[in-house]
């Protein structure tokens, strides 16, 4: 199996992946999207502009979601349930809101004034936030899987662009430092 992976350090959706892949022989090629020179390059790759993009024996695939079903099969890793794609939803929900923010923050927009797109954000990462914390009260998030997986992307990331603290979610903060010391966590947290 020939596997490319592009993605950078940061991205909670290629390190996703990569813990996916945790135990697979693969490439791991750094996208660059700060530079001109960088995007453009990437764009050669994908139309779309986004990482992670999976290279799988001539196969080309965007996005997280089509790459772990892909994955999911090739590996003949574990069927999620329709609970478990709910849980991957509202996680997605809170990255893509984040980073509405953070880009609107980087264009120097006024994401602290009262504007709708920026409260519609706001309004759904909290209700988000809350709503996995419940899940993982819970135990939702108890087992190494791919929500769990998803889950700790989603928190590393979050705080490591200091957008959020997550303190009063401490059930949520609790399942994502529950597999700290796993070697695939250490090796892929973003830096
Ligand atoms: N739905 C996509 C989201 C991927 C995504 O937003 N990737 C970000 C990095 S975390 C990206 O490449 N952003 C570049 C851009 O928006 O220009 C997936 O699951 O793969």
């Amino acid at each position: 199996m020939a596997i490319i992976l592009h993605g950078n350090q940061t991205s909670p959706f290629a390190r996703r992946i990569r813990m996916q892949l945790e135990g697979v022989d693969y490439t791991f090629q750094p996208v660059d999207i700060l530079t001109d020179e960088g995007r453009a390059a990437f764009a050669t790759i994908t139309p779309i502009r986004k990482m992670p993009v999976l290279e799988d024996d001539g196969s080309r695939i965007f996005d997280s979601h089509v790459i772990y079903q892909h994955l999911q099969q090739r590996l003949q890793q574990p069927q999620l349930t329709l609970a478990q794609y709910n849980q991957i939803s509202v996680i997605d929900a809170v990255s893509d809101s984040m980073v509405i923010l953070l880009m609107s923050q980087r264009s120097e927009l006024p994401v602290e004034e009262d504007r709708l797109i920026f409260k519609l954000q706001r309004e759904r990462i909290e209700d988000s936030l809350h709503w996995l914390d419940q899940q993982a009260a819970a135990g939702q998030f108890d087992d190494w899987h791919y929500p769990t997986i998803c889950l700790i992307c989603m928190v590393d990331w979050t705080l490591f662009r200091a957008l959020h603290s997550l303190t009063d979610y401490p059930n949520l903060l609790a399942a994502a430092r529950r597999f700290d010391d796993r070697d695939i966590c250490t090796s892929t947290r973003p830096q």
